[in-house]
């Protein structure tokens, strides 16, 4: 076993919490109305990943425990343009899962792809307003290989981002159980507010619903415009996730991010891909969702169903 990888069972530390953290995070139990136990479907996990090498051993470590059946679990990975140790270690975690590991460990299947777009950003300018549509159609595109290539004959998609700091071990159960075509928790992310303190706020600003005001704004809109989230000098009058009343659960959604979303996968089997080009102002996942709108599936949220992100 790779010294990296995590050792398995319970007390593992790459996953362990602080009790406030906990205390945010354990709300899902609440969130959650009823929990599917799967029975014969299946589940394609796809990540699309570059210069990831840092994050890879948490990844692992929330993967080994999520509830989903691992027989019935599928893996599949892009790998472009990495100069780290990523690609490595995939492929020696690949020999770990699906040869010497304990049988219950074993993906159905795993695979690693590889397809480089020669594109390099400084992980440092990766926020820079005027990168953001070269940026997303980047990833666009690898999003488009990755599910092209790997997805056979899973009922759902999962796309979960290389770095995410927590997810609950239940959360595929629980958001299968909504029965969305399309679905995205809340995803967070953890900084120190100026008193030194930690503070939960939203990091996936892709995932919102548009507003009497934002559809005002992009009625305004040369069909050339590209809307990005997120920036001050860009007003986009977005409702994002912690916009919500507490109540209000599940929320359709106009636009989604890639961190943690769970597709049925005839959404993507019918054309539903991530558009590399602007489809309605939008590309990438946020494109994604506007084009499942389209095709009439339905795309939600859970403002309070939380996970993490780690911290920039
Ligand atoms: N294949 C591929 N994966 C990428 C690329 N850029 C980022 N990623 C991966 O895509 C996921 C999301 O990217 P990230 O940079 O974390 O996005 P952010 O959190 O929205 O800033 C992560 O798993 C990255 O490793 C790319 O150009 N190609
Ligand atoms: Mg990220």
């Amino acid at each position: 076993m790779p010294s990296w990888l995590p050792s398995t069972g319970p007390g593992s530390s790459k996953t362990s919490l602080t009790n406030e953290s906990q205390a945010i995070l354990a709300n899902n139990h609440q969130v959650s109305q009823y929990t599917r136990e799967p029975e014969n479907d299946s589940l394609l996990i796809l990540t699309p990943i570059k210069n990831n090498a840092k994050h890879l051993g948490r990844y692992f470590a929330l993967l080994d425990k999520l509830k989903y059946p691992r027989n019935r679990t599928s893996l599949a990975f892009l790998v472009s343009d990495s100069t780290d140790r990523t690609q490595q270690m995939l492929i020696e975690s690949k020999q770990w899962y699906q040869e010497k590991a304990p049988p219950e460990l074993r993906f159905r299947r795993f695979d690693i792809y590889r397809q480089d777009f020669f594109y390099a950003l400084p992980r440092k300018q990766r926020h820079l307003r005027e990168k953001q549509q070269e940026r997303r159609i980047m990833m666009a595109r690898a999003r488009n290989y990755l599910w092209t290539r790997a997805l056979q004959n899973e009922q759902w998609v999962l796309w979960i981002d290389g770095d995410l700091e927590y997810y609950p071990p239940n959360i595929v159960n629980d958001l299968m159980a909504y029965d969305k075509d399309v679905i995205v928790p809340n995803c967070l992310v953890r900084r120190r507010n100026v008193r030194g303190r930690w503070k939960h706020s939203v990091y996936d600003r892709n995932a919102w619903q548009e507003t009497p005001q934002s559809l005002e704004m992009i009625s305004k809109l040369k069909e050339s415009d590209f809307l990005v989230e997120g920036y001050r000098t860009l007003k986009t009058y977005r409702r994002y996730l912690d916009r919500f009343p507490k109540n209000e659960t599940v929320v359709p959604l106009d636009g989604v991010g890639g961190t943690f979303t769970l597709v049925k996968s005839h959404v993507h089997r019918s054309g539903v891909g991530f558009p590399a080009w602007l489809f309605q102002h939008q590309v990438e996942t946020e494109g994604f969702a506007k084009l499942a709108k389209a095709h009439g599936y339905g795309v939600y949220g859970l403002p309070f169903y939380y996970i993490r992100h780690v911290t920039d």
